[in-house]
């Protein structure tokens, strides 16, 4: 838009700018917001149609959509009763007794979590979900939870789908008021890549649970129960919620040749997250690693050693893991993730549909209408079809991840990275280094943020044609990336058997690492002087009143907050677009309806898009309910 006024400016367009021009004329900087919901909502959609979304890559122009139908329920009767419900009434010790004695078992859904995470770079829209949120909740309350939040998903609603996810979590839990959520939680490392203050983890997770979150999912990317233990406590103390602390699998404990991460690694971990005060335990496994003899291993010992339930998650990665969850259903696993079929498999989780089908007529069976839950799969089967540019490109399981162990998670946005720095045709050798860097670094526990340390290290040195010889033999002339370096110095955290030593010398050359809680380093957050001062900055743009939750959301991500919050001044609630609409525009004639609050529909459609005028500027002609509407964008091809 300042571009727009400065391209329209009679100076400039008579050719009399000199360098002063943008220092002597402020009118330049006053950028005419859109007033209207309307206005707003068009002024966007005349965007992509003329610029096209920037998110999108290699659009196919003639690329035909189906209509995702969601499954039938009855919109005036209440939702059944949940597990919602049981924990309201329980509270989360007998809650989580209950699911120690039942003998089902019980599956938490990740579709609205990891599972587009993992296949979609985390793209799916909260108008995707709430399109079939209530349905689900009313046709399958059985369903032991929904991973709805947390992870990546925090910062791609704000940095790429202009969303609050707090709006999120909230309209998702009015339309499924009776199924637990569950977010993930990367510790003190809250929902980002770093640590952060402990005021802010526990506000935010005091905050999470007031927005809907039932179930924290805790862990540490390196296994570190020190960084855990101050999340495990602010759920107990600031939530009625369930704190589930995850023991992050990696490596093989039937390999006799492992001697780290082997089974009497794991069981102590769980044993000391049981005892630093979790109300369950998960199996973490990122990568998809755990083969299914090893799970009848693992699930047996962790029953044997501690007293909670035991829920598992994996990655399909290999196209093994369903074989993985009969082993652990068998050795006695309470509950585990798994995605509707259309967004299942591969880096996703296992297919619900299919473990529902595997366990028909099984002592250990849970009732699930196999009819509707296929109806299910089909509307995210369709609905994934809208967000072909984000698809990963893996075609098939694959065994190699047994030797990259690559997170299902990771593995989603590292093609496009490679990619996006030119080293598409070398992925092979991304994912070869990957391996390589992990010994390296003294083989780590590798899950967000410390696989993307590996990750980062990996196409630095794919980039730079470097051998770990190199690194060992010529560091102190390498600049390493500045994720790696923070790593060493101990920003993560403390690796299981700590850093390589000289490794980490030859990295941190001078600067000092530390060996306690990064986070104790950090200055605590002082609420009441640094909300206030947030308000008065933004005030202006908001056309409600300015929520904690924002603020929290801007401590976390206060470049992407700056710029969602400009995109909301021009554009309004962009969550209200339809999803085709929303990444590839419109075409001439065509029409949409766009609800602006529940009673509100506008139907648009799309007239003509004018030429560009001199200054590069093309008019967008709508028809809005019948009205014609016309809105300017500068064309930037
Ligand atoms: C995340 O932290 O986002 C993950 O999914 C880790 O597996
Ligand atoms: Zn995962």
């Amino acid at each position: 838009h300042f571009l727009q006024n400065v391209i329209l400016h009679d100076t400039f367009k008579e050719g009399k700018v000199t360098v002063n021009f943008i220092q002597n004329t402020p009118s330049l900087f006053k950028i005419k917001l859109p007033q209207d919901r309307t206005t707003k909502v068009t002024q966007f959609l005349a965007e992509v149609i003329v610029n096209g979304n920037s998110d999108v890559k290699n659009k196919e122009d003639n690329k035909v959509f189906r209509n995702p139908k969601v499954p039938k329920f009855n919109l005036t009767a209440a939702h059944p009763k949940g597990t919602k419900d049981m924990l309201t009434e329980m509270g989360p010790e007998k809650f989580c007794q209950w699911l120690k004695d039942d003998t089902k078992i019980h599956y938490t859904d990740t579709t609205m979590r990891d599972a587009h995470q993992s296949l979609l770079a985390t793209r799916m829209r909260t108008f995707d979900m709430m399109r079939v949120a209530e349905s689900y909740a009313k046709n399958h309350p059985n369903t032991f939870s929904m991973e709805v939040w947390g992870g990546a998903t925090f910062d791609v609603c704000l940095r790429f789908l202009h969303e609050s996810p707090w709006t999120r979590l909230r309209e998702l839990r009015k339309a499924v008021p009776n199924i637990l959520f569950q977010m993930l939680l990367r510790g003190s490392n809250g929902v980002g890549y770093k640590a952060y203050p402990d005021n802010l983890i526990e506000k935010f997770v005091e905050k999470s649970w007031e927005n809907g979150v039932d179930i924290f999912r805790i862990f540490d990317s390196l296994n570190w129960v020190k960084a855990m233990e101050p999340s495990i406590n602010y759920v107990r103390d600031r939530t009625g919620g369930i704190a589930q602390a995850a023991i992050s699998y990696t490596g093989n404990i039937l390999d006799v040749k492992e001697t780290k991460y082997n089974l009497k690694y794991y069981t102590q971990l769980a044993k000391d997250l049981e005892n630093a005060g979790a109300h369950m335990i998960a199996i973490k496994d990122m990568a998809g690693l755990l083969k299914p003899y090893a799970a009848t291993e693992l699930v047996g010992a962790l029953k044997d050693t501690v007293n909670l339930p035991i829920h598992l998650h994996t990655h399909d990665t290999s196209s093994l893991q369903t074989a993985t969850y009969l082993k652990a259903i068998e050795a006695g696993v309470d509950v585990v993730d798994v995605a509707l079929g259309g967004l299942s498999g591969l880096t996703s989780q296992p297919n619900f549909n299919a473990v529902v089908e595997m366990m028909k007529g099984q002592p250990r069976a849970h009732d699930f209408d196999i009819n509707t839950l296929n109806q299910f799969s089909n509307y995210w089967e369709d609905t994934r079809e809208l967000y072909y540019p984000f698809e990963s490109g893996l075609k098939a399981g694959t065994a190699e991840v047994f030797q990259h162990e690559i997170p299902g998670g990771q593995y989603s946005n590292l093609r496009p990275q490679a990619i996006a720095l030119g080293l598409g045709d070398r992925f092979d050798e991304v994912k070869k280094m990957y391996t390589k860097v992990n010994t390296m670094f003294g083989n780590l526990i590798k899950v967000t943020p410390s696989s993307k340390v590996v990750g980062d290290m990996a196409i630095f040195m794919v980039t730079n044609n470097l051998t770990p010889e190199d690194v060992m033999q010529r560091g102190e002339e390498i600049s390493f990336p500045e994720s790696v370096i923070n790593f060493f110095k101990g920003d993560l955290g403390q690796p299981v058997g700590g850093f390589p030593k000289k490794l980490q010398k030859i990295i941190l050359r001078n600067h000092k690492a530390y060996t306690d809680r990064p986070n104790a380093h950090l200055e605590p957050i002082d609420f009441d002087v640094e909300f206030e001062a947030f308000k008065k900055k933004f005030q202006k743009g908001f056309t409600r009143a300015i929520e904690i939750e924002d603020f929290l959301s801007y401590t976390l991500y206060p470049k992407v907050f700056e710029q969602a919050h400009e995109n909301y001044k021009l554009y309004g609630n962009l969550s209200l677009v339809p999803t085709k609409n929303f990444f590839y525009g419109m075409k001439p004639r065509e029409e949409t309806l766009i609800e602006l609050e529940p009673g509100k529909t506008i139907i648009v459609r799309l007239l003509s898009v004018g030429i560009p005028n001199e200054d590069g500027v093309r008019i967008v002609f709508f028809s809005v309910n019948g009205e014609n509407r016309f809105v300017e964008v500068l064309d930037k091809s």
